[in-house]
């Protein structure tokens, strides 16, 4: 009888399902994980994989990584690959990360009987604990380290234990204090919540030619947008990924804010005006010409907010090119800066450290400490709503 033949024989012998995962992402890569766990994940991998110790798994301690092959065929020595009994019901193959030789692993298993589950829909039969869960798929998708490790804090049990504490002080102390002020503060961090793996919005926004595309270059560190001398130059919305002292951010430069007998900058216009509906931030820019009509900075922040940004936005001002003010020019402008009306460069990166600075501030103005609960998911946000 031929191994291939064999399988019949030896296939699967339990009712409860015994599953294979994916546990890394497909696509190329030096190793990938796929996990066996159930009753038969011993059987199912014996009956492809030999070890060069020639001892079946069973007889391999538990954490040992052994070498052997992948064979699934009688006229193809199989692939190299390791594999790991990680407890009594459960093994890690580990073959190289392409496409094809994980495809051969879990076709195996599954001919041998095993259920094919993605990884999504395993993690939540690995943890019980519906926010552990929610936290480990949210990892996968952190864009940042920061984010992660605010993921990593809920995933070792911050939310779950502050939501027992609030369940245990709704019993014995009622829906006023201080359950009311331990929930507001669960409450206040669901926007960072939202946008732990959701980037914010950013959009860069202002007149023609202030500058605008040129800061975007600036914040991302390469030339993402034309910049050119003349009015007009961005008509699309352009877009960038990136992340602002750790937290993920999308930032949009727009076309310059004025009347157009153009129609394709009309439209562009248009387009601006809709992004800027929705965006979590403006940063709206200003050049220093604007004040020669005698306006001060506090005037040109006052029709921003009243002609250009949609009400109830929130805007940063920030006042570009300041590299060609003179110095008398800088001090009369001093006076009107502070936290929401800053001074920056796009050209030379003067002051675009602290309009970065300004705009982590805005979007996150308290950032939580380190271990520290913050609910991350919607259905988390409605069960705190409920229990206010
Ligand atoms: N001196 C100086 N020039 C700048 C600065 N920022 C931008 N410029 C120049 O201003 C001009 C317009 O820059 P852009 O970045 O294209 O301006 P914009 O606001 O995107 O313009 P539109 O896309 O037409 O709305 C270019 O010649 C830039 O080199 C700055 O900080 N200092
Ligand atoms: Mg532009």
């Amino acid at each position: 009888m031929t191994h291939y033949q064999a399988i019949g024989w030896f296939g699967p012998v339990s009712h409860v399902s015994t599953f294979v995962v994916e546990l890394t992402p497909p696509g190329r890569g030096a190793i990938a994980v796929v996990c066996v766990a159930g009753p038969d994940a011993l059987a199912a991998v014996d009956s492809g994989f030999f070890a060069v110790n020639r001892k079946p798994l069973a007889q391999q301690p538990i954490g040992r990584i052994v070498f052997g092959r992948w064979k699934t065929s009688d006229h193809h020595p199989g692939e190299e690959l390791v594999v790991c009994r990680c407890g009594e019901d459960r093994v890690e193959v580990h073959p190289h990360g392409g496409i094809a030789s994980v495809q051969a692993v879990v076709d195996w298993l599954v001919h041998f009987g095993c259920t094919r589950l993605d990884w999504k829909t395993w993690l939540p039969r690995e943890e019980p604990d519906p926010i552990r869960a929610a936290a480990r798929t949210a990892l996968a998708y952190a864009p940042t380290q920061r984010t992660a490790f605010i993921l990593l804090d809920q995933y070792q049990g911050a939310l779950r234990r502050a939501m027992d504490a609030l369940e245990s002080t709704l019993q014995s102390a009622g829906p006023a204090e201080p359950f009311r002020s331990q929930c507001d503060a669960l409450l206040a961090r669901v926007e960072l919540g939202r946008h732990l793996i959701r980037p914010w919005h950013v959009v860069l926004a202002g007149k023609p030619n202030v500058g605008k595309s040129c800061l975007a270059n600036a914040i991302l560190g390469f030339e993402r947008a034309l910049v050119d001398t003349g009015p007009g130059t961005t008509r699309d919305v352009v877009t960038a990924t990136t992340a602002i002292d750790g937290w993920p951010v999308e930032l949009s430069d727009t076309a310059g804010l004025r009347d157009s007998p153009d129609a394709l900058e009309r439209a562009g216009i248009a387009l601006a005006e809709h992004q800027l509906l929705a965006a979590d931030l403006i940063v709206w820019i200003e050049d220093p010409t604007m004040c020669e009509s005698g306006r001060t900075p506090g005037d040109l922040r006052s029709e921003a907010l009243s002609e250009g940004v949609p009400a109830g936005s929130s805007m940063i001002f920030a006042i570009n090119k300041i590299d060609l003010l003179n110095s008398q020019q800088r001090s009369d402008l001093r006076p009107f800066l502070d936290d929401r009306v800053l001074a920056i460069s796009a050209k030379t990166g003067e002051g675009v450290d602290c309009l970065l600075d300004a705009i982590s501030s805005r979007l996150v103005p308290n950032p939580p400490q380190p271990g520290a609960a913050v609910p991350f998911t919607e259905e988390q946000v409605e069960k705190l709503q409920e229990m206010k």
